[in-house]
């Protein structure tokens, strides 16, 4: 069947690897969306490996490049925006920008924001971008998938521990216009088991669920993760007969992302504990088939 989305997404790319629009871009294709990238870095690879080499686009340079969409009047086919992983504060009011041009030409357009500033506890942008997270840009986001540090920052709640906090951060975002928060994972589950969050809020209507995932890979950190959620659940929340199904879709497939990450992994470097970042970059290639059709086995339940 023809789908009509298009998909305009301002995220890093790496030339090694997948995070950023390398993580973004094939999901959605697979999935039937146009996507339009704007690369915000080039780079060799993420910024976990030894060496990072490449080139930083700026304001100006972001501005030049969405000019030339403006002129040729190829706004009006956006239903999407999408952003990730962005370095400073320029480049950033500039988003705030984008965000207002896009919705003048089209007011339904969906913005997803993926607030991208740390993780487990650690910042890895300037401190100056989460006032204009804060107070610019989470008031323009439809959808926003921040992970469990970066909903602490931005509410101000430190030390998310209880669902109650949990509950009275996702209305944070919805006070401020947010229809839906995606929280991929929380540390509010068991020892062995993440804790995920949709929260949904228009006029009267809440709907808040839960979905617990079993951890996988003995404590290995991925990167990509995050931005690959995001286009994940962008693409299920448009195409799922509801927000609950989108949830378990988006899920499902980045768990078997992950798990066929894991088994490729070489087994006599995972024994020895020699595993590098090229061993961690996700199998997204090799699992197309569990995104085009992602095999739900967990569910969400209703809060
Ligand atoms: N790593 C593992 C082992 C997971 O099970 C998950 C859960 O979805 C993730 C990473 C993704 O978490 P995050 O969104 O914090 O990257
Ligand atoms: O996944 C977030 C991300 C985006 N862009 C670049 C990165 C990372 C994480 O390391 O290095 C360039």
């Amino acid at each position: 069947c023809e789908r009509p989305y298009r998909v305009l997404s301002i995220q890093s790319h790496v030339v090694h690897g997948y995070v950023g629009n390398k993580s973004a871009t094939f999901p959605l294709q697979v999935l039937g969306f146009e996507v339009d990238a704007i690369n915000s870095v080039q780079f060799s690879n993420h910024t976990g490996y030894k060496y990072i080499k490449g080139q930083v686009l700026n304001e100006k340079e972001l501005d030049d490049v969405f000019s030339g969409l403006v002129q040729n009047d190829l706004l009006n086919n956006y239903t999407h925006l999408l952003t990730g992983y962005i370095g400073n504060d320029q480049f950033l009011r500039k988003i705030v920008d984008i965000v207002k041009h896009l919705r003048q030409v089209n007011p339904n357009i969906v913005y997803v924001c993926d607030p991208v500033m740390g993780d487990n506890g650690q910042m890895y942008v300037p401190k100056t971008l989460l006032p204009i997270y804060r107070d610019e840009i989470i008031p323009l986001a439809d959808i926003c998938t921040p992970n469990q540090f970066e909903m602490e920052l931005l509410t101000g709640n430190v030390d998310i521990n209880t669902k109650e906090d949990t509950v009275k951060s996702l209305n944070w975002f919805h006070d401020r216009g947010v229809t839906t928060v995606a929280l991929s994972s929380t540390s509010l589950g068991t020892p062995d088991q993440l804790l995920a969050f949709l929260s949904h809020r228009k006029g009267k209507q809440h709907q808040l669920y839960s979905l617990s995932i079993p951890k996988q890979g003995n404590g290995i950190n991925f990167t990509g993760t995050g931005d690959l959620f995001a286009s994940l659940f962008l693409a299920h929340s448009s195409l799922s007969i509801n927000l609950q199904t989108a949830f378990e879709n988006t899920i499902a497939s980045l768990q078997a992302v992950i798990s066929n990450t894991i088994s490729a992994m070489p087994s006599d470097l995972v024994a020895s504990g020699k595993i590098e970042s090229r061993h961690r970059e996700l199998k997204l290639i090799q699992s197309k088939n569990d995104i085009e059709r992602p095999q739900v086995k967990l569910l969400a339940i209703p809060e």
